[in-house]
Order: structure tokens, then C-alpha cells, then sequence
């Protein structure tokens, strides 16, 4: 038999690929044991450390990213306190982009010649880090994503910033923030949790409790062509949405736009085989679940024999519950929690008896009729084990209490003016339904225009020690998930209901509208400018990065606070919901 040299030579060279691409990022087999990312920890207040970003073409068309530590741990969790230096040092060896479903191996080039910190390009394979929550500066080296762009073959590229001493105690994340990319490099993984140390000085209830921290990625589907499970009932047929993705069909089954996985585990569609958590019988324990998925919501609940388990809400967003009252000790319950891409939640859960199995589920989501089909789903076996593992991590158990907060609770605090955005969407030809659709989220009164990171002119001016009410509304048919860099809000009203929230957010859902009510559906945010961190340039976006990437962003510069007019944080005070002295209601005028 004759086999020619170049058929061998195909197949070497494919055996290898395989070898190589599989080493890189490797993934937990599904139904495995969901393990903790390693963690790199600060010591006497620096934390230094390599993170390489790293990606490979699996066979299935998929592209695998991770980052990587010096000694290979994949995503590790950094874990600092407030005050600490934080070194990273950070080396784009991303080699692989999808177009379409081509796979392009790019090789990795000479050093790109062009300075990380204001080259701005922004390609396939530029990678960026952002620390979502974290109020830092919005400058090159600590938390600029708007030029800094570090491409494959540059030299290592140091992020280097202060934990403010102030910064609420939490579960924060890193990850890429390439305009236009953020999405395929998401979805591939590329994302670690990084933990504000001291929840339990906050929080008396987590003192001295085991904590675990879960990851909740999306990923394209494994198994696309599969029919749903034959215990799920019929729905409709499948459709997709204008983004290409499976269209929520309003039943919480069928088809999933994206599959999950939790710590890398994946949990893929149809049979959504659940990953195994272990815990002690009856262990109670702090639970830290990042939402680090691309466009997918989740609804988390635990249930024991079918039935919700309350859940001790500890934080959200980084911020500790009841922030601006420290001295209350009560937890309130939960039975299920929404989380939008880029949300985080802590919470105390207890572990089930012996020989009962509990699971950790996301229940479905009402994305609306434009939105992607987020399904029910389990996420992992809860397994009470007396055999388990104890927790590599716990919290002080008898903490000092964290000091009370420097500045006065947001709440108080009147605005300064209120302004109006909305979210939209509009097909390119309006005469073509399949025609690309294009995203927006516009200052009201602005020209709605797809986010060009190079215009140089910021959407909105704001005023460092300031205060402003932020109205933003949904003018779509689907879901979003409004989130601004550097700052923490509190979310006043949803859907015209006021909520009496004790806890500040940076990533919040904007209710969908029903195409019928006479007014969209909209949220108002209290946004804090007041540190004087955060002066500078930086973005506000959805937070579903396929909208992301397509425009739906925006830029803000915060001015500082000047001198002569230290009154600003009191003197241009307005009240925003009564009428004696009414807020400046902030509308560009369209000329
Ligand atoms: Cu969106």
C-alpha cells in the first residue's frame, strides 16, 4: 500500500496541533469536581505576578483562552487587601483568532513597535486587562482600556496600582477589554475572580466560614445540531436571534444560546451533566459566584430534594450588604439570585445532609423576545460527603470590624443633575430584517452612534466629587446589562418601582420593553463620583459583549474637582424626587 509522504506529513503535523492545542488551556472533563482556582496571594502588601494570556483552536472550531501564572496555574484568583501594591506583569501569547469558522493560526509576530499604552489598536489577538469594580485610575499601567492594547510578541506589560484602602471588601474579576473582541476572548474563558480580602470584617456572619469561589463562564455550544433532552418538553422550533444566537423562545427550555461551565467545568446542552461540588454534611459555607460569562444571565439557585435553599446574601458586586448601616448584623435571604454578565454574588449556603443531593441550577431568564434563550439548567451535584475536602481558604474568625465608611452613604447624598440614556438597537437597512444590527446606548439627545473608541470626544462630562441620578432606558426588545468602569451605583428605582437597596452595584439589568407601554422600561442609578480616583477618561457599556463589541458604549470623562469650588459636592445639591429645589435635568440639546 501506498501512502504518500504528504498524507503522513498531514497527519503528524495534525496529531501535533492537536497535542499542542489541547495542552494549551486544558479543561476539566464535564461532571468532574469543580476546583478552586489557585491563589496568588499578596504579601507584606505587594502582590506580584505573571499572567500570560494564552489561546488554542480546539478541533471543534472553538477557541480555548486562559491566562496563565508563572507556574502555569490556569485564571488563579488574585487575592489582595485594601492598600496593597498590585504588580502584574502581563505577556500576550494569544496566537489563534476564528473568522467565521475558519481558523486562522497567526503567527506570533516581532514586537509590534507600537506603545501599548497609546497604539489603541485593537485586533483579534490584542489583549488588554480590566479590573471590573475596582476604583482605580483610568490610566495606562492601572485601568485604561480605551488605548492600551498589548499585542503577541510585545514585551511583557506591567499593570501596577494601589488597592484603595477604601475599597469595599469583595469578589472583583479580571479580564480582556479589547473593543470589538471582548466576546470570542470571554467566551473562551479568558477571565479570574480577584478578591478584596476582609468580607468577614463587614460581614460578621462569614467570619471563620470556608469560602469557595465559582467561576460561571459561557462558551459557544458544544453540541449545536443536538435535540433537546426527551425530559424536556416540546417548544417551539428553534430560532435564532439577531445577534446568531438561539432565540429565547419564552419557555426556559429548548436550545441555549451559549453553554456553561463552572470553574471550567463544562455543563454542556443537551444533557447539562452537572459538575460535583463536595461539601461537608451540612457545612455552612461562603459562596463567591462570578458571573464571568460573555452574554448569558443567570438566576442561581440550590435545591435539596427540588426544593430552594435560602442563601445568606453577604455581597453583591464587590460591596458588602447594608454598607451604610455596618452595625447590622442580620443576613437576608434569598431562594434564587439574578446575576447579569459581569455581576457577582456572595452568599452563605449550609450543605446538605448526609444522603441528600443538592444542586446548584440557573433557572431560566426572560431575556425578552429579542433576547437569547438563557435555559434552566444544573451547574453542579451538591455532595454532602464526610470525606470531603476541607476548604483550602477560610475566613478570620474573629475579625476586627472594618472601620466605618470615610463618606456618607450614597443614598444620602443629593445630585447634582440627572441625566437620561437609552439603550436601542437599528437594523442597518431598516428593509432587510437580516440585515446586521447595530447597537447603541446614547446620552438622550446625542445622535445615536455605534462606540468609536477613537473619537476623542467623551458622551458625557462629569465633575470629580460630584454626585449625579442617571435614567437609563431600554428602548429594545431584549435585555441589557448596563455597567460602568471605576465606580460603584446605587440602583434607586427598576421599572418604575423605587427599591430600597443597602448595597451598591456596578453591573445592572435594564428591564426590556413589551413594545406596547406607552413609556420604556428604565432604571435610575445614584453614580458616585466622588473619589478622586477615578479622574479621567473611561467607558460605560452593556454588558452582554456581543453588544459590547457592536457599539453599545459609551465614554465619560470625570473632570477633577476644581479648587476654587469646593462646594461642589454641597452647594449645587439638587433634590431629585422632590420638587423644592428640582435637579438640572441634563439633555443635549439636537440641533
Ligand atoms: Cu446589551
Amino acid at each position: 500500500m501506498k501512502i504518500s509522504v504528504w498524507a503522513i506529513v498531514v497527519v503528524l503535523c495534525l496529531a501535533h496541533y492537536c497535542v499542542r492545542a489541547e495542552s494549551v488551556c486544558p479543561r476539566p472533563e464535564q461532571g468532574s469536581k469543580v476546583e478552586e482556582p489557585e491563589d496568588l496571594r499578596s504579601q507584606n502588601g505587594v502582590l506580584e505576578a505573571q499572567l500570560t494570556a494564552r489561546n488554542a483552536a480546539q478541533s471543534n472550531g472553538a477557541i480555548r483562552y486562559c491566562y496563565t501564572d508563572a507556574a502555569g496555574h490556569e485564571s488563579p484568583t488574585l487575592r489582595v487587601h485594601p492598600g496593597d501594591l498590585v504588580i502584574l506583569h502581563l505577556t500576550n501569547a494569544l496566537t489563534e483568532v476564528s473568522h467565521g469558522t475558519a481558523l486562522m493560526p497567526m503567527p506570533a509576530h516581532a514586537h509590534s513597535a507600537a506603545n501599548p499604552c497609546t497604539s489603541g489598536i485593537m485586533s483579534p489577538v490584542s489583549t488588554n486587562l480590566h479590573f471590573h469594580g475596582l476604583t482605580i485610575p483610568p490610566v495606562c499601567h492601572q485601568d485604561d482600556v480605551m488605548k492600551t492594547s498589548v499585542q503577541p510578541g510585545d514585551a511583557p506589560f506591567e499593570y501596577r496600582f494601589k488597592v484603595p484602602a477604601n475599597e469595599p471588601p469583595g469578589l472583583y474579576w479580571y479580564h480582556p477589554h479589547i473593543h470589538g473582541f471582548s466576546k470570542e476572548q470571554l467566551l473562551g474563558g479568558a477571565s479570574g475572580a480577584l478578591i478584596v480580602e476582609g468580607i468577614e470584617r463587614a460581614k460578621k456572619a462569614a467570619a471563620g466560614l470556608p469560602e469557595r469561589v465559582l467561576i460561571i463562564r459561557d462558551q459557544d455550544l458544544v453540541n449545536p445540531n443536538a435535540p433537546p433532552a426527551k425530559s424536556e418538553p416540546v417548544v417551539p422550533k428553534f430560532l435564532i436571534d439577531r445577534d446568531g444566537d438561539a432565540a429565547n423562545n419564552g419557555t426556559g427550555f429548548g436550545k441555549p444560546a451559549k453553554d456553561l461551565s463552572i470553574n471550567y467545568v463544562p455543563v454542556p446542552y443537551p444533557d447539562y451533566p452537572p459538575a460535583t461540588l463536595e461539601i461537608r454534611p451540612g457545612e455552612k459555607q461562603l459562596w463567591r459566584v462570578l458571573n464571568a460569562s460573555a452574554i448569558t444571565y443567570l438566576n442561581l439557585s440550590v435545591l435539596f430534594n427540588r426544593i430552594p435553599q435560602p442563601l445568606g446574601l453577604v455581597a453583591m458586586d464587590g460591596v458588602p450588604m447594608n454598607l451604610n448601616d455596618p452595625l447590622k448584623d442580620s443576613v437576608d435571604t434569598q431562594n434564587h439570585i439574578g446575576l447579569p454578565p459581569g455581576a457577582r454574588v456572595e452568599f452563605i449556603v449550609n450543605g446538605p445532609a448526609e444522603g441528600v443531593t443538592g444542586l446548584l441550577v440557573t433557572r431560566t431568564v426572560d431575556t425578552g423576545p429579542g433576547g437569547e434563550n438563557d435555559t434552566n439548567r444544573m451547574l453542579a451535584k451538591i455532595v454532602a460527603s464526610s470525606n470531603a475536602l476541607e476548604s483550602s481558604t477560610k475566613l478570620e474568625s474573629s475579625p476586627q470590624p472594618l472601620p466605618p465608611p470615610s463618606e456618607a452613604w450614597l443614598g444620602s447624598i443629593a445630585p447634582v443633575l440627572v441625566r437620561h440614556l437609552y439603550f436601542s438597537e437599528k437594523l442597518t437597512d431598516p428593509n432587510d430584517p437580516t440585515s446586521a444590527v447595530e447597537f447603541y446606548l446614547t446620552v438622550d439627545g446625542q445622535e445615536p452612534k455605534m462606540f468609536d473608541m477613537n473619537s476623542g470626544i467623551p458622551n458625557i462630562v462629569a465633575k470629580q466629587g460630584t454626585v449625579e441620578d442617571w435614567i437609563i432606558e431600554n428602548r429594545s426588545r431584549e435585555l441589557h446589562a448596563f455597567h460602568i468602569h471605576q465606580l460603584h451605583f446605587l440602583l434607586l428605582e427598576y421599572a418604575g418601582r423605587q427599591v430600597n437597596e443597602d448595597f451598591l452595584r456596578d453591573t445592572v439589568n435594564v428591564p426590556y420593553y413589551d413594545g406596547r407601554s406607552l413609556a420604556y422600561p428604565s432604571v435610575r442609578l445614584r453614580m458616585d463620583f466622588r473619589d478622586p480616583n477615578i479622574v479621567g477618561t473611561f467607558v460605560y457599556h452593556c454588558h452582554l459583549l456581543e453588544h459590547e463589541d457592536k457599539g453599545m458604549m459609551g465614554s465619560i470623562r470625570v473632570d477633577p474637582a476644581s479648587p476654587a469650588a469646593p462646594e461642589n459636592n454641597a452647594g449645587a445639591q439638587c433634590d431629585a424626587r422632590n420638587s423644592k429645589t428640582p435637579c438640572k435635568e441634563f439633555r443635549v440639546s439636537k440641533n
